[in-house]
């Protein structure tokens, strides 16, 4: 079925066309009553901001961050943001419509200064199949844009607002079905930077994370598409930082070298998790707790991520190796793809960090007054054997269950060649009833269950020339152990029990 199309008011011809072509082609369309989005034309800004310095912003993808802003004082920022639906890899072999800000997922960063005074263009390409907006949650206004940029497909808006604000903030989609533009990655973050700037670092990466709900489970693959029940139930397929499986790890980890400092910006598009952001190996030394300006806490291991909401955290990396990022409900990182890495290199620092220094022998109990009792209890044992051995019924009884569970590995693994009457089939499969071969030699005959047999085999005056496969992936010592006591005992056949022991010794034999 396809999923309903929600239309604002029908107070355009355009609008009125849109619904009546969606109608006739058959869409579900309902009407919205949100965004009554008249053209105001430009606002009329005052002399002292058509002064400022005009610059365009710059753009960057997932995880680059911007650089840092270095004039000390408001300019007027042009920023051009393109809405394109795309189909683009979630996970190997799997694929989604991903709708995106700038082509990617999350949306290209954005970094402004407090005091800004923004010209925002949002630009909906001619692909595109449904309308979209932008609410910015660093805008103070109605929608945070979004009652100003409902745009259409092939169509641009435009609107002015001035950062009044400083932090971290997340934009996104605020088109109805709203978590489904979100679900399927319409979101971002904004960095209004403070008047005062941040305290500089060596590098600055761009996280954000994301639950999708695809119709396929996780990694089912083929081309995907958004999945409403499973969205209103908030049961995520996948969860992912910067949009699919894999963004960053391997090739594409974030890298630092000993000694630097790190910068994260976290966002969380959400639609619906929080996150409990973690860097496994690392503690955050500073955190702008839900991205605001103040340095709310210090020597944090996992800091929450609202849906809709962002964090700033700084590190110290003074070891090599590889960190793991992850949001530490783990079924999430471990199941449905919310891992990333951060790959820090240069010499180590063993005090900090040594490594695993030494892997001993532990006992526990035994290894102290324990060993006594362990020394007792094997000489308890061993007196049972001899006392079992010497008395003949239970040795009988002990004969009778082994070649019980022996019958039930023949029956299960054996006898698909060899028959259940041990007989085999001529020239295809020897006979283990009264074969003189096995007969001469119990350890050869233990072997040949564990490591399998090939080529030339003479057996009661007979040759095969065949290939019988290894069984000690899939047997137990115990089971091989119950089965050559079985085929020694059966069919006429006469012979000793064969131990655990018995095995593990020719297993160590022919290692
Ligand atoms: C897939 C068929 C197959 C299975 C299963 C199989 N075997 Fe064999 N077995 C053979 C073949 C074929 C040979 C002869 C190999 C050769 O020609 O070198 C053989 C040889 C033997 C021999 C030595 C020759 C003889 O007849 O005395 C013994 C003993 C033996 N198998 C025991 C077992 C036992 C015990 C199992 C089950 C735990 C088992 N085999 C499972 C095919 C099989
Ligand atoms: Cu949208």
């Amino acid at each position: 079925m396809n999923t309903p199309i929600i239309l604002p008011p029908l107070n355009t011809w355009f609008r009125r066309g849109l619904a009546a072509v969606l109608v006739l082609a058959g869409w579900p369309v309902t009407f919205a009553v949100e965004l009554p989005s008249e053209v105001k034309g430009p606002v009329l800004l005052p002399r002292a901001v058509l002064d400022l310095p005009v610059e365009q912003a710059i753009l960057t993808a997932p995880p680059q961050v911007p650089p840092p802003i270095t004039r000390k004082h408001a300019a007027r920022v042009v920023i051009h943001l393109e809405v394109k639906e795309e189909i683009m890899r979630i996970a190997d072999g799997v694929e989604y419509t991903f709708w995106t800000y700038g082509g990617t997922v999350p949306g290209s960063f954005i970094r402004i200064r407090e005091g800004d005074v923004v010209e925002f263009h949002l630009n909906n390409h001619p692909s595109s199949k449904v309308p979209h907006n932008i609410d910015l949650h660093a805008v103070t206004g109605s929608g945070g844009g979004a009652s100003s940029t409902f745009t259409a497909p092939g169509h641009s808006s435009q609107f002015t607002f001035k950062a009044l604000n400083p932090g971290l903030y997340v934009y996104h989609c605020a088109t109805a079905p709203v978590p489904m533009h979100i679900g399927n990655g319409m979101y971002g973050l904004i960095l209004v930077e403070p008047a005062a700037g941040l305290p500089p670092v060596d590098r600055e990466y761009y996280v954000m994370q994301g639950d999708f709900y695809t119709t396929g489970a996780y990694g089912e693959p083929g081309l995907q598409t958004f999945d409403t029940p499973r969205s209103i139930d908030e049961r995520p397929t996948y969860v992912l930082f910067n949009g699919s499986v894999g963004a960053l790890t391997g090739d594409n980890a974030l890298t630092a070298n000993v000694g630097e400092t790190v910068r994260l910006y976290v966002g969380n598009g959400g639609p619906n998790l929080v996150s409990s952001f973690h860097v496994i190996g690392e503690i955050f030394d500073k955190v702008w707790l839900e991205g605001g300006t103040r340095i709310a806490q210090e020597n944090v291991q996992t800091t929450l991520v609202p849906a809709g909401g962002s964090v700033i955290v700084d590190f110290k990396v003074e070891v090599p190796g590889t960190f793991v990022l992850v949001d530490h409900s783990l079924s999430r990182a471990f199941n449905k793809g919310a891992l990333g890495m951060l790959k820090v290199s240069g010499p180590e620092d063993r005090v900090i960090y040594s490594g695993k220094e030494v892997d001993a022998v532990y006992l526990g109990s035994q290894a102290e007054d324990g060993a006594q009792a362990a020394r007792r209890q094997a000489e308890i044992k061993a007196a049972i054997a001899t006392e079992m051995k010497a008395n003949p019924a239970i040795a009988n009884l002990t004969m009778q269950a082994q070649m019980e569970k022996g019958r039930q590995v023949y029956m299960q693994t054996c006898f698909a060649c060899h028959l259940a009457d041990g007989k085999g089939i001529p020239n295809v499969f020897p006979p283990l009833a009264g074969s003189d071969y096995m007969l001469e030699d119990r350890d050869r005959t233990v072997r040949i269950v564990l490591k399998g047999m090939s080529g030339p085999v003479t057996v009661n005056g007979v040759t095969y020339n065949s290939v019988m496969p290894p069984l000690n992936e899939v047997l137990t010592d115990q089971q091989v152990a119950d089965v050559v006591t079985y085929i020694y005992n059966s069919w006429g056949n006469q012979g000793a029990a064969t131990t655990v022991d018995d095995v593990r010794r020719v297993k160590s034999e022919s290692r």
